[in-house]
C-alpha cells in the first residue's frame, strides 16, 4: 500500500511529478547503495556532486545563469527525495542552492552573478555559508568576525564554526561585522589567511562535511562584498529559503523509515504472529502515517504560498519546527520497533535519527522556531 494516503502526488503538476521521479530514481540508483558505508566511514560521497549538478539540482529555483528555474514546490520535492537517501546529501544541496547561490542572486552585483552562478550550478565551484560562531549560533547578532576597510580592500578577521561543506568549498560566503553593520563577503578559499579544518568525530551527518573556518587578515577587494544587503536580514533571508527546503526534506527521512518498518513488521514473527498483527504496533504505524501526511500537507501549502510570493518567516519557522520534530520522533520510534536490529546501520532508522539530531539544531533550533511563532502570536520578542 502507498504511504501517500491523501494522494498528495495528484496535487503535483506533471513537471513536478517528473522532478520528483527523476530525483527518486537518482537516489535509489546512486545514493542508497553507498550511503551506509559513507556514514560508517565518516565520508562525504564526492562522486555524487557532478551527477547532482547534471540533474539541475543546484540553484534549481534560479532563472538564468544556467540554472533550471524550477518552482518552489519542485525545490521542496528535490529536498524530500534527496533526504530519503540521507540528510547529508540534502544538506549539500541546501547550502549550495539556498545559502550560497540564493544570496548571490538576490544581493550580488551583476559581475558577481555572472562570475559565480553558472560555476556553482555546474559544480565547477562548491560554496559554503559562514554565519555561526563558537560563542553562540542562535544569536548571530553577537558576531565577532569583523571586516575593516583598507583602501579599496577589506581585511577580515575571525572564525566560523560548524560550517557545512567548509573544507571542500572553493567559495565561502562570510558574514562579518563592519562599521556599517553585517555584510556578506565572497571569499575564495585559496585566499592567503583563510583556513578550513574538518570537524571529526561527529555522530550525526557523518556523510556530510562540517568544518571550522579561520580568517586571519584575509584581504578581499570591495568587489567581493554583496552590495544588495546590510544587516542581519541578509543571512536571515537565506535561512528562510533553506528552512523551507528542510521542512520538505525531513519528510523523506521519515518516509524512508516507515517504508522499511512496514516491511519489517510484516515478516518479524513474535508470539506466533507477525508483528504487524498487534494493535500496539498498528497504532504506532498509524501514528507515523498521520504525522507524515499532516507534515506533507503543511509543506505543500507552504510551497504554494512561496510560489505566490506570500510566504513569511513565521510560517517557515512553524513548518521547520513541526516537520523536523515529526521526523525525529518517527525515526526514533522506528528504531525502537526494530528492536536490536534498530541499532544496526543495516537498517535506515538509526542513521536518519542521528542525522536529524543535527537538523533539529541547525538552521535555528526547535526553541528558536517556537519563540519565532510565539513572537508572531504575541508581538513580543522572548529570545
Ligand atoms: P532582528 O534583529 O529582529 O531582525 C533583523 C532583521 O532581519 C529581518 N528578519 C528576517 N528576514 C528574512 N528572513 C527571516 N527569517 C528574518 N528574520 C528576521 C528582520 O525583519 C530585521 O530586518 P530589518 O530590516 O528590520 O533590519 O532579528 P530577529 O530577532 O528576527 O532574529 C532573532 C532570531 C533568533 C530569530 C535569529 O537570530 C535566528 O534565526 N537565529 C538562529 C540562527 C540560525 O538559524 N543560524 C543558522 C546558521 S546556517 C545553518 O545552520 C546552515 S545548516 C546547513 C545545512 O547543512 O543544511
Ligand atoms: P546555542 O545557540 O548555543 O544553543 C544551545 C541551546 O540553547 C539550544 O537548545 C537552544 O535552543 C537554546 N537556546 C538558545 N537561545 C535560547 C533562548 N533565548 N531561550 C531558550 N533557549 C535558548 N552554521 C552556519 O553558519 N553554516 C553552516 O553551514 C552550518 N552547518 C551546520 C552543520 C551541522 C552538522 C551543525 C550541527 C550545525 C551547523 N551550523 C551551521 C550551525 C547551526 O546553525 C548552529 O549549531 C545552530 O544555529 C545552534 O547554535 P549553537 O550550536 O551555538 O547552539
Amino acid at each position: 500500500m502507498s504511504i501517500d494516503l491523501f494522494d498528495i502526488r495528484s496535487l503535483l503538476s506533471e513537471e513536478e511529478q517528473m522532478v520528483s521521479d527523476n530525483v527518486s530514481r537518482f537516489v535509489n540508483d546512486n545514493v542508497k547503495p553507498i550511503i551506509q558505508e559513507c556514514f560508517e566511514k565518516h565520508e562525504f560521497p564526492h562522486q555524487l556532486i557532478q551527477p547532482i549538478a547534471d540533474l539541475g539540482l543546484l540553484g534549481s529555483s534560479i532563472e538564468g545563469y544556467e540554472c533550471a528555474g524550477m518552482n518552489a514546490i519542485s525545490y521542496g520535492l528535490i529536498c524530500k527525495e534527496l533526504e530519503k537517501g540521507d540528510s547529508g546529501i540534502r544538506s549539500f544541496v541546501s547550502v549550495q542552492s539556498s545559502l550560497v547561490m540564493y544570496p548571490i542572486h538576490a544581493f550580488g552585483s551583476d559581475q558577481q552573478k555572472e562570475q559565480w552562478l553558472p560555476k556553482l550550478a555546474k559544480a565547477e565551484a562548491i560554496g559554503c555559508f559562514g554565519l555561526t560562531e563558537s560563542q553562540g549560533g542562535s544569536d548571530p547578532s553577537n558576531m565577532k568576525t569583523h571586516a575593516k576597510k583598507d583602501g579599496d580592500d577589506w581585511i577580515i578577521n575571525g572564525s566560523k564554526m560548524w560550517i557545512t561543506n567548509g573544507s571542500i568549498a572553493d567559495l565561502a560566503l562570510i558574514w562579518a561585522m563592519t562599521d556599517e553593520g553585517i555584510k556578506g563577503f565572497l571569499v575564495e578559499t585559496d585566499t592567503p589567511g583563510f583556513t578550513a579544518n574538518e570537524i571529526e568525530n561527529k555522530f550525526s551527518l557523518r556523510a556530510s562535511v562540517t568544518a571550522e573556518l579561520f580568517l586571519d587578515n584575509v584581504r578581499v577587494p570591495d568587489d567581493n562584498v554583496l552590495p544588495g544587503v546590510i544587516g542581519l536580514k541578509g543571512p536571515l533571508s537565506c535561512l528562510t529559503q533553506a528552512r523551507y527546503g528542510i521542512s520538505w526534506g525531513v519528510i523523506g527521512a521519515a518516509e524512508a523509515c516507515l517504508e522499511q518498518l512496514i516491511e519489517y513488521t510484516q515478516t518479524r514473527v513474535l508470539f506466533d504472529r507477525t508483528l504487524d498483527e498487534n494493535q500496539a504496533i498498528q497504532i504506532r504505524l498509524a501514528d507515523m502515517q498521520r504525522r507524515i501526511v499532516t507534515s506533507s500537507l503543511l509543506s505543500y501549502r507552504l510551497g504554494q504560498l512561496k510560489d505566490e510570493g506570500k510566504m513569511d518567516p513565521t510560517q517557515v519557522s512553524l513548518a521547520k519546527w513541526n516537520n523536523v520534530r515529526m521526523a525525529l520522533d518517527v525515526t526514533r520510534d522506528a528504531r525502537d520497533m526494530l528492536g536490536a536490529s534498530g541499532i544496526s546501520a543495516e537498517y535506515v532508522p538509526i542513521r536518519h535519527m542521528l542525522n536529524l539530531e543535527s537538523v533539529i539544531t541547525y538552521e535555528g533550533t526547535e526553541t528558536i522556531h517556537q519563540l519565532t511563532v510565539g513572537r508572531g502570536l504575541t508581538g513580543k520578542n522572548a529570545f
